[in-house]
């Protein structure tokens, strides 16, 4: 079995033997099923809610409100996986979180609730303000709310107003998003992709001129090799896992590199099919496994390329070559520099940076050399370092040295984040100017845009701390729970004059409010929404850039519900001057109008747009790098020198270790369905702390005993939390790991990757006190 070749490639682990916790079933299987029951009870197994999953993700249903992972054109009977199915769930249950709730809770006792326990009340009913005598959120009509946040917003200085958004409200809703923040005068559009996949953004936007993947889902088909680093399939994008059984079954080489040994990557037994489940026959995943100490990715990634340039050198003496000489003298610049550093970089150094063997990097690397079409995964892993940057650019190095981006089966392929995330960047919400067609848009609706910079997320951060940022708006998301240093800028928050939150469920950010507050309750994706031309439907963009329409058939939570749309645009009708080429109530009638204005804002990707955003599969919006057209500085792919080898930002020292927080199985970001980490075989409780037996034993610590984290950063501010369950677990040496976003209040707001600012949630450094 795969598992057993693997073992012989991995890092000097400490025997796995009865001392870690370990769950050693497949992914998928009954235990994805029982997953769902567990929190669901009887509440899922109903024939509305059966027939609402098998809409999901085919054409003319609705688009999961999980991952952003593909919605193929030839899709299965239950195209939903188990988180996929969770989600929907959570969306759909029958709770509501009505004003009669908030009339027995002030808000400074709701602030002490778990997140699990805020978001369990249910589906928010009603629009809410709060009121500050009585300290609770009261209800208020929707005029009402629209008519005082217009007027608040009117008196403040449009540079002090942030408009985030998190990655699920629809294209749409998204471009008018932006839209209003252009109009009331900024480009202050941070996004939760500012947390995520920014990396990848400004990483792959540099080197090939695209800030995204060049993958498309046919590739999976047609590629001879996989290389996956960083990213929880099991868990975060498990419909990928029946592509990757595919491979494992035509015996494409799966070469996974990641601290924590995941199931998923492991093995799979699918849900889906009834010989699998009966039988319990899995299907191994990853042929080689390796477990790199978090933050050792460059070093790996040189490692690699010093086995291809070494190979090379030896097919050139039987007058042959192993790079692609025409690819790489055509199509990239800069690889002088990079193979002089790579050959200039020793062993001994890899080894020790990585954690890993010359021989377990080399047998990876040898799998690279001869495969003919490879594809290069990757999740949080690499994007959340101080040198996260470096991490996505040494991964496109690997793959531009034999030429595999831009052919059939090839390519660089991040795996978003939220259900449309990167749709939202696609349609403008950005806080970089220069990525969105402005003049355009100036065009369009007779205004001038505001030029300069915006606030992303780390920067809206700052502006907070330093009062600069007054007012913000959030479409979506848990803003305070998902940011670094959470303690720090929870106080920070409360300074603000106004808060206004756009939301499905109740959760910390809304109770940690400005001054003055709203709380405004909106349509999930899976409700009709219906508006005066009748029922509308909206549009989302899956990771492999396929635009693809979305209907929501279900009654509403609440006949007092508005779409995420009319609330946007009754925000912007009550806060902006009267235009007559802004027109919010028509656009609010009838979606449809607010495509074409997105197909005459960007032609080239959303041509005749309402024709197809029902193209099974969706309509592909286009990848110039896979065209190998190369929309860089130079005019070529660029190959990146990385000055380090490491990707944290710090050093090693006595005492101190390298913290990544992680998602479980059961959560989605902030939003924590339940307690079990089922393909960890973590039960019961998130405040754990993942160690290896060896480091407890260098440390003194028990199985069990209670421990805090200390952040290790010498900017004299005290961070810590606990108390935490230390949990034996196989890990490399000096790493630790435990749960997102319970960990959050250890991260500095200054550690975050060097170009793109996304915080280094992979590797915090921190001290453990018994
Ligand atoms: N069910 C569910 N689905 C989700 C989400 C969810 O919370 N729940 N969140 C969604 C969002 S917004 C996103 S961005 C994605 C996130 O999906 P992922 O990208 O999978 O993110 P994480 O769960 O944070 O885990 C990243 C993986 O990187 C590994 N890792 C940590 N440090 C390193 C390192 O230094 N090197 C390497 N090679 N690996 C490392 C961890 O062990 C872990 O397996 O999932 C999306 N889908
Ligand atoms: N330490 C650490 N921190 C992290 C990460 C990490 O790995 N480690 N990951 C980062 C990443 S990758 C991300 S993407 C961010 C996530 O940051 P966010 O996107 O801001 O957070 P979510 O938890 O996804 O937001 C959940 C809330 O969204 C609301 N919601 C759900 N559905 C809808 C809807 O349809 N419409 C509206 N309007 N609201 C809805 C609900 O109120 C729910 O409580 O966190 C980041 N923070
Ligand atoms: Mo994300």
């Amino acid at each position: 079995m795969a598992q057993d070749d693997t073992r012989t490639h991995e890092a000097d682990l400490p025997e796995n033997g009865d001392r870690t916790v370990e769950y050693d079933g497949p992914a998928g299987g009954w235990g994805s099923l029982q997953g769902i029951a567990r929190i669901f009870g009887k509440e899922w197994n109903t024939p509305t809610v059966i027939e609402t999953l098998m809409r999901q993700n085919k054409p003319k249903g609705f688009m999961c409100v999980s991952c952003s992972w593909a919605k193929p054109a030839d899709y299965h009977t239950f195209e939903f996986c188990e988180n996929g199915a969770k989600a929907t769930l959570w969306e759909l249950t029958t709770a509501r979180c009505t004003p009669e709730f908030f009339a027995d809770h002030t808000v400074t006792e709701l602030r002490s609730w778990a997140d699990h326990d805020l978001e369990m009340q249910g589906r928010l009913t009603d629009p809410l303000r709060y009121d500050p005598a009585t300290d609770r959120y009261v209800p208020c009509g929707w005029d009402e709310a629209f008519q005082a946040i217009g007027e608040h917003l009117s008196a403040l200085d449009p540079k002090s107003v942030i408009f985030y958004a998190s990655g699920r409200a629809s294209l749409e809703t998204s471009y008018l998003y932006a839209l209003l923040a252009r109009l009331y005068g900024n480009n202050n559009l941070p996004d939760s992709s500012n947390m995520c996949h920014e990396t990848t953004s400004v990483a792959l936007k540099k080197t090939i001129g695209v800030g995204v993947g060049t993958v498309v889902f046919d590739d999976l088909a047609k590629c001879d090799a996989m290389f996956f680093f960083g990213q929880n399939t099991g868990s975060n994008s498990p419909r990928f896992l029946h592509p990757l059984q595919d491979a494992a079954k035509r015996g494409v080489p799966i070469v996974t590199f990641n601290p924590v040994r995941e199931r998923g990557l492991e093995s799979f037994v699918n849900p889906q099919s009834p010989t699998e489940m009966l039988t319990g026959r899995e299907t191994p995943i990853s042929s080689q496994y390796h477990q790199v100490k978090a933050g050792g990715d460059i070093a790996v990634l040189i490692g690699m390329c010093k086995h291809v340039f070494a190979k090379d050198d030896e097919a050139k003496l039987q007058g042959k070559r192993v790079l692609d000489v025409a690819f790489i003298e055509a199509h990239t610049s800069g690889l002088d520099a990079f193979e002089a550093k790579v050959r200039a970089t020793s062993w001994q150094q890899i080894e020790a940076e990585s954690g890993l063997s010359r021989a377990a990097i080399e047998a990876a690397a040898q799998v690279y050399v001869e495969a003919d079409r490879v594809i290069g995964i990757y999740g949080m892993g690499l994007t959340q370092h101080v040198h996260g940057f470096d991490n996505v650019a040494m991964l496109l190095n690997l793959l531009l040295l034999k030429g595999n981006i831009g052919r059939d089966g090839t390519g660089i392929s991040p795996v978003r984040g939220h259900s449309n995330v990167q749709g939202q960047r696609t349609v403008g919400i950005s806080e970089k100017p220069e990525l969105v067609p402005l003049d355009k848009m100036a065009e369009q609706f007779g205004f001038t845009p505001p030029r300069d910079k915006g606030m992303n997320t780390v920067e809206a951060c700052h502006g907070l701390l330093e009062s600069k940022v007054k007012a913000f708006i959030g479409l979506g998301g848990n803003f305070v729970r998902a940011i670094p240093d959470q303690e720090v800028l929870e106080k920070a928050w409360t300074r603000m004059q106004l808060t206004v939150q756009i939301a499905t469920k109740l959760n910390r950010s809304h109770l940690v409010n400005g001054k003055v507050a709203y709380l405004l309750p909106c349509l999930g994706r899976t409700e009709q929404d219906v508006q005066a031309s009748g029922p509308q439907a909206v549009t989302m963009e899956d990771t492999f850039s396929c635009i693809q329409g979305s209907i929501g058939l279900r009654q509403p939570a609440s006949a007092n519900l508005k779409s995420e749309l009319a609330i946007v645009a009754g925000i912007a009708k009550a806060t902006l001057p009267s235009n007559p080429k802004v027109r919010w109530d028509e656009w609010v009638a009838d979606y449809g109008m607010v495509r074409d204005l997105i197909e005459e804002s960007y032609p080239d990707m959303f041509h005749d747009f309402n024709g197809r955003m029902f193209t099974p599969g969706g309509f592909y919006k286009g990848n110039a790098a896979r065209e190998r057209i190369w929309k860089t500085e130079s005019g070529k792919a660029e190959f990146t020198t990385p000055d380090r080898l490491s990707s944290l930002g710090f050093d090693d020292a006595p005492g101190r270790y390298r913290l990544m927080t992680l998602r479980s199985n059961d959560q989605f970001n902030t939003t924590i369905y339940g307690m079990s980490d089922r393909l960890r075989g973590i039960e019961g409780r998130r405040d754990v702390l993942l160690i290896n037996p060896d480091e407890m034993a260098k440390a003194g610590l028990s199985d069990g005993q209670m421990v805090w984290l200390e952040t290790d950063a010498a900017d004299g501010v005290h961070r810590e939390v606990g108390p935490l369950k230390v949990t034996p677990f196989r890990l490399p040496d000096g790493c630790l790991a435990g749960y997102y976003p319970e960990l959050n209040p250890l991260i500095p707001l200054s550690h975050h990757d060097k170009e793109s600012k996304t915080p280094a949630n992979k590797s915090v450094p921190v001290r453990i006190r018994a």
